[in-house]
């Protein structure tokens, strides 16, 4: 069959399926992009005549940002469970590295997309093209190699007939749960104009099986014999839960043993936060409740997570003098994390396998009761928060509590970065899975809005909320017009505080003295950006764009236009001032930020005589 590179990878990605427990569906779901001169003639023509000619079946979404359509195919890809993703097609030059910083996001989150940047001529005919980065060591550098320390698989199809092998690769490590992140095919923009003779088997339905795999037999007992020796063990539930669809296994496991479950940004909702196994967050965002268990746990049992150290608390959570792990990870790499008993499987494969192996085991009653008891006072001092009544502005715990008591089950909030991630893990009650979804991988600020897209794509059926931060919001608030012109619905709270609530209060915190972290006129007198308040204007700025726009002052208020939102076709949002000195409740854990060892200032001084302090708990593992 005679076809152009790019129309030949169109009409591959089109026919492209996947498969897990018997169900299928199309692996690429769709197409992001932006075109310009590295594309226009070669991606965009071959989607265009895909469509017009209905040879190929992908559709094409047009976005505002680079960066933010990957962070959309991650919201997306994150929904799906990781069994569908997007493609996202940029021209050369600034079109391609704006989509880096998303592949790293990608990568850090192992959630997959395809991203296809376009590169100079593979000929060189008409070097230097403009966007030309021209090294002068070498020729065949260009700046998509600064795609590879981020993506799980990377190539530039320089020739035609490199193209099948490099998709097959690519669709492999999209539809490995262990390997899968950012996939990087650059692809030279005459090469992509160029015709070729293909075989008709490269266009054929292909089913790539998403592997569930088993714990080996002596793996499993190494894993058993830790586990059995546990007197106070802990479960620490992260993201590998959800995506393998975990949650039901996991509540098996955990009501056979009665072992206490503790979440990640990423696993929380793996159980509902009501049940009698449920301690809420662990680590540096995490519940006082689950921070105790933690402290004291002899044994903890991870399950689908990376240890980030916000989980660990900079290693410094788990102080059990012997404490010992056991990992089950599909990926081998996590497995084998703090010198762990390594049960490289499937989270649901490897729970079964676990269940079915810990017959009469029972965590000791004593235990199992003060854990309930921590999860119980935990729950009060969350309802406090939730209604505290802070004036003139709302706190923000006030904002996540009424959002919390207002979602529907099945209702998705979408966060990232700023003060929210950690009120959220800690004061968030998740009854779905699929409920909480905070980017925390990579925290980028700006993933907010453009995820949220992403995440109501895949699942039009849920109402999306999507909580931005006045920082992130004017980092990355474009695609409220790709959810407009889509008709894309979402809720977007825009909670403005006038800057940085969650670095300030770390500044402070590390004696920087809130240094540069709000908005602010830089001050004539002092030199400093500590002048009045700027006279940015957010809510007209998002009504510009072509959203309903809700302003509130108070948590009536603020629930009054959630009701709105809630009832309106189109993307509204919801704007609320809130205090960012109101007090919140912490976490009684660490976060490893290292303060300057020598200075003139008393606060920094002071700040590093506690760090010194604090990082006397932090430990290896080994
Ligand atoms: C792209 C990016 N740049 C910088 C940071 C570091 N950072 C983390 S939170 C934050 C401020 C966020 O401000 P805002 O969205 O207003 O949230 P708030 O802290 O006020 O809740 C910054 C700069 C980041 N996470 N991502
Ligand atoms: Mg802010």
């Amino acid at each position: 069959m005679r076809l152009t590179v790019a129309q030949a990878l169109v009409r591959f990605l089109a026919s492209q399926r996947s498969e897990r427990d018997g169900v299928e569906q199309r692996l690429i779901a769709g197409c992001f992009g932006i075109f310009g001169h590295g594309n226009v003639a070669g991606v965009a023509q071959a989607l265009l005549e895909a469509e017009q000619t209905r040879s190929a079946d992908l559709r094409y979404y047009m976005t505002r940002n680079e960066q933010a359509m990957v962070h959309a195919s991650v919201g997306f890809a994150r929904m799906r469970n990781r069994l569908q993703a997007f493609a996202c097609t940029s021209s050369i030059g600034p079109g391609s590295t704006n989509m880096v910083t998303g592949a790293a996001l990608a990568t850090i989150n192992r959630i997959p997309v395809l991203l296809l940047p376009s590169d100079f001529f593979a000929t060189r005919a008409a070097s230097p093209l403009l966007q030309e980065l021209e090294d002068p060591r070498s020729a065949d550098v260009s700046v998509n190699d600064a795609f590879k320390p981020v993506s799980r698989f990377w190539d530039r199809i320089n020739r035609p007939e490199q193209l099948p092998a490099a998709l097959l690769a690519a669709m492999r490590v999209l539809t490995d749960p262990a390997e899968t992140g950012a996939v990087t095919l650059a692809l030279p923009q005459d090469v992509q104009a160029e015709a070729h003779d293909w075989p008709e088997e490269l266009f054929r339905a292909r089913v790539w099986h998403v592997p569930r795999p088993v714990p080996e037999p002596a793996a499993l007992d190494r894993a058993v014999e830790v586990l059995r020796s546990a007197r106070r063990p802990l479960i620490v539930a992260g993201g590998g839960v959800i995506y393998s669809e975990a949650s039901a296994a996991l509540l098996r496991f955990a009501e056979a043993t009665g072992i206490p479950v503790a979440d990640t940004q990423a696993g929380k909702g793996a159980l509902p936060w009501d049940h009698a196994c449920a301690v809420g967050g662990v680590g540096a965002t995490g519940s006082p409740a689950a921070n105790a268990l933690a402290r004291d746990a002899d044994v903890v049992l991870g399950i689908g997570t990376r240890y980030s150290d916000f989980t660990t608390a900079s290693r410094t959570v788990f102080q059990h003098p012997e404490v010992r792990f056991v990992n089950l990870n599909i990926a081998a790499f996590d497995a084998g994390k703090h010198a762990g008993a390594a049960l490289v499987a499937d989270a649901r494969a490897g729970l079964d396998a676990l269940t079915g192996r810990m017959d009469g085991y029972r965590a000791d009653g004593g235990y199992t009761a003060r854990a309930q008891e921590l999860a119980g006072d935990w729950e009060q001092k969350v309802n406090r928060a939730y209604h505290l009544g802070h004036e003139p502005l709302p706190a923000q715990t006030e904002i996540i509590g009424a959002l919390n008591e207002f979602l529907g089950e099945r209702d998705v909030v979408v966060q990232a970065a700023g003060s929210m991630p950690g009120d959220l893990q800690r004061l968030w009650r998740a009854r779905d899975p699929k409920q909480y979804h905070v980017e925390y991988g990579y925290s980028c600020m700006g993933y907010e809005i453009a995820g949220g897209l992403g995440a109501k794509l895949a699942d039009p059926e849920r109402e999306v909320y999507v909580l931005v931060g006045d920082g992130s919001y004017l980092m990355m608030a474009q695609e409220i017009v790709t959810s407009v012109a889509e008709g894309i619905k979402l809720t977007i709270i825009l909670v403005q505080n006038h800057g940085f609530a969650s670095i300030g209060a770390l500044s402070e915190q590390l004696g920087s003295q809130r240094f540069g972290t709000s908005y602010r006129y830089r001050n004539v007198k002092t030199g400093l950006l500590d002048g009045d308040i700027l006279p940015v204007d957010l809510a007209g700025n998002a009504a510009s764009l072509g959203a309903d726009v809700l302003k509130t002052r108070t948590v009536p208020e603020f629930l009054a236009a959630l009701e709105r939102a809630a009832a309106a076709d189109q993307t509204t949002v919801v704007y609320v001032e809130t205090d960012p000195l109101a007090p919140a409740p912490e976490s009684d854990a660490w976060w490893d930020v290292p303060v300057s060892e020598v200075s003139a200032l008393d606060s920094t001084q002071q700040a590093r005589a506690v760090y010194e302090a604090a990082k006397r708990a932090q430990r290896p593992y080994l």
